[in-house]
């Protein structure tokens, strides 16, 4: 099946190479550069992916305090990290979903110090996962360097660890957010370097707290072009939705249609079905649900396709020309109408529909 959607795929990512290049040597609006940019980066995402059962790599990023930890815990449906209103998180601390099967218990708290020494733990409850990081990686402990916790289980309450998802939660970096008058390069250059091999990034704000310049301008040069889920958290501390979407697009430069909203807290008490709804998880929980479905090469060609032509069709509109050339359109269309049939309904009608959206670029 792979090797049938590997080719659009391949070519498809050509295709888009060539247009960003012709949109970069022309005064193409920075926009639609940032939007190819965007898709190359997918494509290469998917490509990587294609052909291994690899898991995807969901990471949150943020200042202190924004409630990552908590929101974390939430997407996980266990509270296993650390959560506090002074900085908490002082090391990388991943998720894996292993079967029962590999596993000598139902919980594997494995502690990789700054020397690759390791301490695996074996634990049957979550409360004793939650002692354990509380005590090796958050900032109360104090002890020896810490590098990064990996916690294996199960994970059968959630979502997104049913699908393959390696949760990440980062300590806030602080330093790198903080004001632009030092150099803050090391702290930069690391939390730039973990970004690198994320999948799907969820950047977290307050919805009560307008970030510092600093943490606009680093939203700016290193997460825009990542396309991360825009979180705004603390949703329970402002009564006023449309303000607070209005002030955060303003602020850091937000794509409206990336943002959501939630609660962390409304979601970690919510009693009944309506409450948990009521405090945005679920909808955000979904919307990664469908981005991690995006990775794959079916999903992806087509997804990647409607943005490719949709930027096609509006600059076609604009008097722009960013069209690549006709061989790398023929062959997308080519191999894609090849592979569509093997698409399921109503995929293969969405596709096919995109398809003929490209050929009337094709001479
Ligand atoms: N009111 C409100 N409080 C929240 C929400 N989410 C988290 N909190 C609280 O905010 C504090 C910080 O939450 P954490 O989850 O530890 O924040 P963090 O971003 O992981 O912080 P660091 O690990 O220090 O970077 C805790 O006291 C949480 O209970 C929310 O949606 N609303
Ligand atoms: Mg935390």
């Amino acid at each position: 099946m792979s090797g049938n959607t590997s080719k659009p795929i391949e070519f498809l990512h050509v295709a888009v190479r060539r247009s960003f290049e012709k949109a970069t040597s022309s005064n193409t609006p920075q926009g639609v550069r940032d939007n190819l940019d965007i898709l190359l980066r997918k494509l290469g995402q998917i490509r990587a992916l294609e052909d291994r059962a690899s898991p995807r790599r969901i990471g949150v990023f943020g200042p202190p305090n924004r409630g990552k930890s908590t929101l974390l815990n939430e997407l996980l449906g266990a509270a296993i990290l650390t959560t506090s209103p002074i900085p908490m998180t002082r090391t990388v601390i991943e998720a894996h979903r292993a079967d029962l099967s590999s596993l000598n218990s139902e919980w594997q708290v494995e502690v990789i110090h700054d020397d690759d020494f390791i301490n695996t733990f074996n634990h049957n409850t979550p409360e004793e996962v939650a002692a354990t990081i509380q005590q090796y990686g958050s900032h109360r402990s104090g002890g020896a360097e810490v590098r990064r916790i990996i916690v294996r289980s199960p994970f059968n309450k959630s979502k997104l660890m049913e699908r393959n998802g390696i949760l990440i939660d980062t300590p806030g970096a602080e330093v790198a957010f903080e004001d632009l008058e030092q150099d803050h390069s090391e702290d930069t250059r690391r939390a730039v370097g973990m970004l690198k091999d994320v999948h799907v990034v969820l950047f977290c704000v307050r919805a009560d707290q307008i970030g510092s310049e600093s943490e606009r301008a680093f939203y700016q040069d290193h997460m825009r072009l990542l396309d991360p889920f825009n979180i705004v958290n603390f949703k329970d501390t402002n009564s006023d939705d449309v303000a607070v979407i209005r002030d955060t697009v303003k602020h850091y430069g937000f794509k409206r249609d990336r943002i959501y909203l939630v609660s962390s807290r409304d979601a970690q008490k919510a009693k009944s079905t309506e409450e948990k709804d009521a405090s945005g998880l679920p909808r955000l929980e979904e919307a990664i649900v469908q981005e991690l479905a995006r990775l794959t090469p079916r999903d992806g060609l087509l997804c990647c396709t409607e943005e490719f032509v949709s930027v096609l069709e509006n600059q076609v509109f604009a008097g722009i020309d960013v069209l690549p050339e006709q061989i790398h359109l023929k062959k997308v269309l080519n191999t894609a109408y090849r592979s569509a049939g093997l698409i399921s309904e109503p995929t293969e009608r969405r596709l096919e529909n995109v398809l003929e959206r490209l050929r009337r670029f094709v001479r």
